[in-house]
């Protein structure tokens, strides 16, 4: 039987390049963002390369009755979610305490912490009941360093590795593997929608260096979810050859 894997934020950047990568190893895809245009185009570009299935689904992940209903909609044949990729997040703002935005932190929270709670928690039942699945969440080198102007997008980092250390004692009874990614730079969409669609200071972030693409992440998530039934990966940190940690990286 095809496995299934649902990907959340696969409208942009890792979440785009991790739905290519699981359509080639043959996965059956369930696609979630806001953008349904975008998921729309990326299920015909799938579908017509790959010859696997996709199941678009828009919503908002901060809002309860959004996913439920959506989850809620997902067909009897489409149920059966193998690998999760709890990948939709977002940094906005780079304010220093003192100055910041409650509605940006409140957004990065509701979305990085509470909306991957919330639809993991669904999900969970199912794989529980199927003793089968691997969760990999999508954390980042904010979740291990903590920088000027980052404090809210950095705790909701470090939520997400409290988390997946207490999904992996939790569901170890149950078989189910889980996974954390950490990445340093990429260039997505990341830094335009930290920056409120300022195109020039997004790009500057990356200035003198070869960031990490999506793809280079999707090929770490890869790894992860095809080693033999007896091996978890726990954490992979991965950072572009330029970048050493949070604070430290040398540009040309
Ligand atoms: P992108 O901005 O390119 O993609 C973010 C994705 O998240 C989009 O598909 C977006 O979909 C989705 N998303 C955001 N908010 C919501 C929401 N409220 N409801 C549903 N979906 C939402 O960024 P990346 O691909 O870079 O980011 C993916 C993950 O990787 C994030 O968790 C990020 O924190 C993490 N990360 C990124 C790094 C980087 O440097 N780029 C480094 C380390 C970690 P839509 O807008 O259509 O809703
Ligand atoms: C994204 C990487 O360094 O902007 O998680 O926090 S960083």
């Amino acid at each position: 039987m095809t496995k299934i894997a649902l990907i959340t934020g696969a409208s942009s950047g890792i979440g785009q390049a991790s739905t290519v990568m699981l359509s080639k190893l043959g996965y059956n895809t369930i696609i979630t963002g806001r953008r349904i245009e975008r998921l729309k185009s990326l299920q015909t570009e799938i579908e017509s390369t790959y010859k696997t299935a996709v199941l678009p689904l828009s919503f908002d992940i901060r809002n309860q009755k959004e996913t439920t209903d959506a989850l809620n909609s997902i067909p009897k044949e489409w149920k059966s979610i193998e690998v999760l990729i709890n990948n939709a997040g977002l940094a906005y703002g780079t304010e220093t305490v003192e100055n910041a935005d409650w509605e940006k932190w409140q957004q990065m929270i509701d979305t990085n912490v509470t909306g991957l709670l919330f639809l993991s928690k669904d999900i969970i039942k199912t794989m529980v009941q199927n003793k089968k699945g691997h969760i990999v969440n999508i954390s980042s080198i904010a979740g291990i360093n903590v920088y000027e102007g980052g404090s809210v997008y950095c705790a909701s980092k470090h939520a997400v590795n409290a988390i997946t250390q207490g999904m992996r004692i939790d569901l170890l009874k149950h078989k189910i593997k889980v996974t954390s990614i950490s990445p340093g730079m990429v260039e997505t969409e990341f830094s335009v929608v930290r920056f409120s669609g300022d195109e020039e200071k997004a790009k500057n972030v990356y200035s003198g260096i070869t960031p990490l693409t999506a793809e280079d992440v999707a090929d770490a998530i890869e790894y992860a979810i095809t080693r033999p039934e007896h091996v978890n990966i726990n954490d992979i940190l991965i950072m572009p050859t330029q970048q050493a940690n949070a604070y430290s990286t040398y540009r040309d």
